[in-house]
């Protein structure tokens, strides 16, 4: 049987799968695709869980409409019919902000969603977009903005070719990457240490990414900036600040000297309980190392202080002469020309934040979006410019949006909800019509967006492995269905005819001629095209076509000055906005010191998930319960709380009833859930999943407290507070975890590179 290479579109590793389909269109076997010019082979169970996925009986192949209560099946007709009943009057008696969209995180593996997404929002007109970006990456994009003037110019590790990485709040052996995609992370960070690198992670959990470093800081959570501050401040007091290039074209050191003299690491040590040694060391260890590298992810990034934490991540990376270099934290050259929020070739400009505010809570627009942390209150509370209906592409609000039990009641209350999604997850339960989308096997595919983060600049289109099935509509088709309806049209109109439309106008911003295309294509390949003949390689779909395991365009290479956008084409060191915010940061430093029983929550994921989904899928969760709390034994014995025994968690905004698991992954003071759980909605189809269903932690993360320059929710760090609960039991939940530790396989802190290489990493 043959073998169709396919990129994996799950996470942002863009691993190749070789997809072997029978002559019937049955998916007999998949495995990782050895010619993949990026992945060379390598796949994780995800991957092979896509045959599962495809063919997963509660998959959604056909619209579903509200009627008299109850989600029933109902064709496409019936489906558009019953938005255009609705949603027009919303619009022309409310306005178009009455109208909220929300993009979750599946949106940007899929072409239409991407590409077409921005038109709907166009016919809509609405201010309310809000975006699983702004409960993970906006505060790095705002410093990526407000640094090098956008967005998209985000520094990734040059892993490949580093000799250190100090890495906060990121977990890739588990996650595999994020803001960086680079397959087979493990195979990576194995090479790095084989060639005498060194990996620090700073972490408050030992995460698998932690156990086989070479150093593991446990952080007081939500104390990095701290922790990056002293570390700058241990850079300019020994004398190691050293630019090299960077120095002809940067502003703010001295701003940034200045600023960092007071952080002092005996000064920050209480709160961030890191031993002022251990901080030189490590900053002497970076700089020793050559070439080296700063990296911070999900802990950082949805954490207090998020947008100073991830600027002064660039800022030891700046102040080393380890940005733009390889071996260093260097800018990807994807094969495709910018997504519209990227600043265009040429143009300079300040970086806009807060164009509009938030109705309820005035928290700022960022990258044409506001905030998701303020959904809910967009939606409850009344006045003018109220959300009365919410459109979601791609994603599940009702699970990964902070304050659940007021967002589900918000749900509740809308005029109208409508799901593109997969499944009827939890939040399309609630919705009034749910649109189905092809299986992913059944669309074509390229990494539109992840290319930007990519260690290596390559490009891999995939073409459908599958037809689409009789009966079923692209996603982008629907996407263009629901514009027209939102601009006053029919269902029913000529949806190439928008799309003719939509293509004209993107090919008239990249400059191309559609003319010059081949004939014939539409859709998402039209526009896939017009960005490559646009980017910066000048390569077209065709060359694409080409080369089905991908083409190297090769090791990343220095960008800067020439990639800056700043008004003034330097790299701005120390942005006011962000000097403000450093105030706060020092105020914490006369925070009270956590007491004994004070808790904070922070969340993990694990291999076998991805959020809210893939849990539908028995390979997927079988074996041990998953969705357990972590207690350090120390709290454990505090609270009386016995392993395997329920505890009653609070916060602010919440309460849930969790399996406590006693580990010492955790530091005493902190707890942990995974995010994602709490399958047991009345409504949704996921029939696999809500057998084993966990709890919902975002019912005890807290709307209120967000990153004060973003508005990104803070989802790590939460306050909470532990009680042993006694009641019925819960739900059979599959055994505890086998408590058996990895080896420790770790050299003694301070020998360089004498990792073992082969086994430093345990299993994911
Ligand atoms: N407490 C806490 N909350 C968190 C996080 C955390 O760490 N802790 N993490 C946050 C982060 S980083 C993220 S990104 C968000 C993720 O949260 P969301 O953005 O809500 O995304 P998912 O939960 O991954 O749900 C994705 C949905 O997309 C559907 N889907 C899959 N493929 C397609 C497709 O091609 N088209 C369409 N239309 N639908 C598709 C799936 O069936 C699924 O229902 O959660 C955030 N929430
Ligand atoms: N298997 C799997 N892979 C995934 C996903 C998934 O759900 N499952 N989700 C995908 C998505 S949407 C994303 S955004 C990425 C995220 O990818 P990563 O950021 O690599 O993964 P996380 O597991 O969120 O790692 C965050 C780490 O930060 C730590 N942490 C918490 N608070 C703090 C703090 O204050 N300081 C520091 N230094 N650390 C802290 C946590 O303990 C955790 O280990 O993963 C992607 N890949
Ligand atoms: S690592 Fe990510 S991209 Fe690679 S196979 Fe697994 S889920 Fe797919
Ligand atoms: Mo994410």
């Amino acid at each position: 049987m043959p073998a169709v290479p396919y990129t994996c579109p799950l996470c942002e590793a863009t691993c190749g799968l070789s997809v072997v389909v029978d002559e019937f269109d049955t998916v007999l076997e998949i495995r990782g695709d050895p010619d993949d010019v990026f992945s060379q082979g390598f796949i994780c169970p995800k991957g092979v869980a896509v045959k599962g996925l495809h063919e997963d009986p509660d998959r959604l192949h056909t619209p579903m409409v509200r009627r008299d209560g109850r989600l029933v099946e109902a064709s496409w007709g019936e489906a558009f019919a019953e938005i255009e009943r609705r949603l027009p009057p919303i619009l022309n008696a409310y306005g178009p902000d009455a109208v909220a969209v929300f993009s979750g995180i599946a949106s940007t593996h899929a072409l239409g969603p991407l590409l077409y997404t921005d038109a709907l929002l166009a016919a809509i007109g609405t201010r309310n977009v809000f975006s699983a970006a702004s409960l993970n990456q906006r505060p790095k994009q705002a410093a990526s903005s407000l640094m090098f003037g956008n967005p998209f110019t985000v520094a990734v590790p040059d892993v490949d070719r580093t000799r250190f990485i100090l890495m906060l709040g990121a977990n890739p052996i588990v996650s595999n990457g994020s803001m960086l995609t680079a397959p087979d992370m493990r195979s990576r960070l194995r090479a790095l240490r084989r060639r005498g690198g060194r990996i620090v992670v700073v972490d408050p959990r030992r995460s698998v990414s932690a156990e086989g470093a070479d150093e593991h800081l446990r952080i007081r959570p939500g104390t990095d900036a701290l922790l990056l501050l002293a570390m700058a401040h241990v850079l300019f007091k020994e004398g190691l600040v050293d630019l090299g290039r960077l120095d002809a074209f940067t502003d703010g050191v001295d701003e940034i000297e200045r600023v960092a003299a007071e952080f002092t690491p005996e000064r920050v040590a209480p709160i961030t309980e890191i031993d002022p040694g251990t901080v030189r060391r490590v900053v002497q260890d970076l700089v020793a190392a050559g070439a080296g590298v700063v990296y911070g992810r999900m802990g950082t990034s949805t954490s207090r202080f998020a947008t100073v934490t991830s600027w002064l991540v660039d800022v030891l990376n700046i102040l080393t002469g380890n940005l733009d270099r390889p071996g260093g934290a260097m800018f990807p050259l994807p094969a495709n020309a910018g997504l519209p929020n990227a600043v265009r070739p040429g143009e300079r400009r300040p970086f806009p934040l807060g164009r509009w505010r938030s109705r309820v809570r005035g928290l700022p627009e960022i990258c044409g979006e506001l905030p998701t942390a303020c959904l809910a209150e967009e939606i409850d509370t009344p006045g003018e410019g109220q959300v009365r209906a919410l459109l979601t592409i791609a994603g599940n609000p009702a699970r990964s949006v902070p304050n659940s039990g007021r967002l589900q009641d918000a749900l509740e209350s809308l005029e109208l909800l409508v799901c593109v999604d997969t499944y009827l997850n939890e939040t399309a339960a609630l919705a009034d019509v749910v649109l189905p989308v092809p299986s992913p096997l059944e669309r074509p595919h390229y990494d539109l967006l992840l290319y930007n983060y990519a260690c290596r600049n390559v490009a891999n289109y995939s073409p459908p492995v599958l037809p689409l099935p009789l009966g079923m509509y692209h996603e982008w088709e629907t996407l263009g269905r629901l514009a027209i309806i939102a601009s006053g049209g029919r269902a029913d109109d000529d949806v190439a005819y928008w799309d003719d439309g939509v293509a004209a106008a993107m090919a008239a911003r990249e400059g191309v001629d559609l003319g010059e295309l081949p004939y014939g294509r539409r859709g998402p390949e039209r526009l896939l095209d017009v960005l490559l003949h646009a980017g910066p390689y000048g390569l077209s779909l065709a060359d694409l076509e080409k080369s089905p395991h991908g083409l190297d365009l090769g090791p990343l290479e220095p960008r800067l000055p020439g990639a800056l956008r700043t008004s003034d084409g330097r790299i701005a060191l120390a942005p006011p906005a962000l000097l403000a915010e450093v105030e706060r940061v020092r105020e914490s430093l006369s925070d009270d010191p956590p007491r004994a029983g004070d808790l904070v929550l922070v969340g993990r994921r694990h291999l076998r998930s991805n959020n809210s989904w893939m849990h539908n899928l028995s390979a997927m969760v079988a074996g041990a319960r998953r969705c357990t709390l972590h207690v350090n034994g120390e709290d454990a014995a505090r609270f009386g709380l016995r392993d395997g025994a329920r505890a009653r968690v609070t916060s602010r905004v919440g309460e849930l009833i969790a399996v406590v698991e006693i580990t010492d992954e955790v530091i005493p003071g902190v707890v942990s859930l995974p995010h994602g759980w709490g399958h047991d909605q009345p409504g949704a189809r996921l029939r696999v999943a809500a057998e084993r269903p966990g709890v919902n932690v975002n019912l005890l993360v807290d709307d209120a407290i967000v990153d004060s320059l973003t508005g990104t929710a803070v989802l790590n760090g939460v306050p909470v507070r532990l009680a042993p609960h006694f009641g019925a039991p819960s739900l059979d939940e599959g055994p505890l975890p086998d408590r058996r530790r990895v080896p420790d396989r770790r050299p003694p802190p301070g020998t360089p590179g004498t990792g073992t290489g082969a086994d430093s990493f345990g299993p994911a």
